[in-house]
């Protein structure tokens, strides 16, 4: 019941919130120069969860001097070897802590608990994959003429980072672990949704990073952002967010000419041939869109099924669907949680609005469940939809929910022709088991990363990234670590 729910939530928040909520600059948790806070909500109940310090240019000023304190003081002296000792402290204690972490993750996102869980552990992955690659930083020698240069890679200093709400830990750990091994300072701004995972991490690693090393500014994207973007004492700026805001900090980022790199919307195609096993397909496209409710840059968005098993494929999906369990997300057998918040909510609902004017036709979903339990929360129904044109507005804009648009397909290259007919080039999914297909479909697919028979598994050590306006940069790689560092040539003259 509702207030069953209520009260299971009320009681996990009292066991694992972070005890501060301010914002964590050069060490330590203070209060912003302007007061004010903001508060965040518990999507699942529409309780508040905390009230968090609401930062502003003069608080991200003061975090950016901290982190430059730091790296002069500090950082700047530590060995590729000590920050990696650092990076794999900062995984264990993440993975020490998983249960909690998770549980908080879920409260403010409204992530399914099993999932968020797949979160932390990633997150933990990713400082321990920085960490193995921490001394990879040989440089070069060579020789023009009667010069011998020596090319060698050096930290920016200070970098800003701004993270989205759809994997708050996640993303943290994805911009501060190629950060920290790359040997800079940051300055991260976590998403006002779920500032909390960023502020419980920034206590956990309280006494594993060197004071002012890290610094967590919470804050909202206009105020806290924005001045993050425009500080020109930031040498490099990484967003995760909406194109439309990632926009904005690329032409912030040029008023100083600061690198940036940006992972930005998706709208990713799915393709099933017809060969393969009808099950195989459907537990893959049913994952690509609804896992995180759908609230993934990856989300495999638009299905192109082949004619000759669409039946078959569509009927699967559909009694997927039904079969989904949509509750409680800090109940473990809960396979569809709430979206992040009631904007996020009229964000899809609106989609599906247009989606119906433009002639969809809705298979399944298309509402918000009406399961009085569910009534406090930001629920919406999985859905798919067929029979739109492929330029309607719910099949190119990035709708971020679990809403997936159905389209079926006999030519290859008109097929392609659609799948590519977006603005994105984030992901793509290919569900084939002939090897030839399945890799030139994947090379025809214009993204930054094509899965071929699974979808949403990143591992470190394989880039990800977007095409078009899906992004710049990588992340997950070893080249992210270039996208933190700055080329230096020394050259010696031999006369
Ligand atoms: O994103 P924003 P929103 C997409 C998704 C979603 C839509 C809107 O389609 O429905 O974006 O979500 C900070 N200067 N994605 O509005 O605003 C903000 O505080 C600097 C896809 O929540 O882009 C937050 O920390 N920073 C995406 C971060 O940017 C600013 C994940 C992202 O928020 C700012 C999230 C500004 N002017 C949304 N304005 C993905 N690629 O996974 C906001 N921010």
């Amino acid at each position: 019941t509702r207030t069953a729910i209520r009260d299971r939530h009320r009681e996990t928040a009292a066991a694992v919130l972070p005890e501060h909520t301010d914002l964590y600059v050069g060490g330590e948790f203070v209060t912003p120069d302007a007061g004010g806070t903001f508060d965040t909500v518990d999507p699942t109940t529409g309780e508040v969860l905390a009230s968090v310090a609401r930062g502003r240019e003069s608080d991200v000023d003061r975090a950016v001097d901290a982190a430059w304190d730091a790296f002069e003081k500090t950082w700047s002296g530590y060995s590729a070897g000590r920050r990696q000792r650092v990076l794999t402290t900062i995984a264990d204690t993440i993975e020490e802590h998983t249960d909690e972490l998770a549980r908080l993750e879920t409260l403010d996102n409204g992530k399914p608990v099993s999932e968020a869980k797949i979160d932390v552990r990633g997150a933990a992955e990713q400082f321990r994959y920085f960490a193995g690659i921490v001394r990879e930083n040989p440089g070069e020698t060579m020789t023009a003429g009667s010069r011998y240069g020596q090319v060698v890679s050096e930290p920016y200093g200070v970098v800003g980072q701004i993270i989205p709400w759809n994997f708050p830990l996640l993303m943290a750990s994805w911009k501060l672990a190629p950060a920290l091994a790359a040997g800079n300072c940051t300055v991260l701004k976590p998403a006002e949704q779920t500032p909390l995972s960023a502020l419980r991490l920034a206590e956990l690693i309280d006494d594993i990073v060197p004071t002012g090393v890290v610094n967590v500014v919470t804050g909202y994207g206009e105020e806290a952002g924005s001045a993050l973007t425009s500080n020109p004492d930031v040498r490099k700026l990484a967003f995760t967010g909406s194109t439309a805001v990632g926009k904005q900090v690329m032409k912030s980022a040029a008023d100083s000419v600061t690198d940036v790199t940006l992972e930005l919307g998706g709208k990713s195609p799915v393709v099933v041939f017809p060969d393969v096993s009808v099950r195989k397909a459907v537990a893959l496209v049913e994952s690509a869109i609804f896992y995180n409710t759908g609230e993934c840059c990856e989300a495999g968005s638009r299905l192109f099924v082949h004619d000759d098993v669409a039946d078959e494929v569509l009927d699967g999906l559909i009694a997927a669907v039904e079969d989904t369990t949509i509750g409680d997300p800090l109940d473990e057998a809960t396979d569809l949680g709430p979206k992040v918040s009631r904007e996020q909510v009229e964000r899809t609902t609106d989609y599906l609005d247009s989606a119906r004017e433009q002639g969809g036709q809705f298979l399944v979903g298309g509402d918000r469940p009406d399961d009085e339990h569910l009534a406090d929360g930001c629920f919406v129904e999985p859905t798919l939809i067929e029979g739109l044109a492929h330029d309607a507005d719910a099949v190119q804009a990035e709708i971020f929910g679990p809403v997936l648009t159905v389209f079926r397909w006999d030519d290859y290259d008109e097929m392609i022709d659609l799948a590519n007919d977006v603005d994105y080039g984030l992901a793509g999914g290919v569900i084939t088991d002939d090897i030839t297909r399945a890799n030139r479909t994947a090379r025809d697919i214009e993204a930054g990363y094509v899965w071929i028979n699974s979808y949403h598994d990143l591992v470190p050590g394989l880039p990800f990234g977007g095409y078009k306006q899906s992004g710049i940069g990588r992340e997950l790689s070893a080249d992210t670590l270039d996208h933190y560092r700055q080329t230096k040539t020394i050259n010696l003259s031999l006369r």
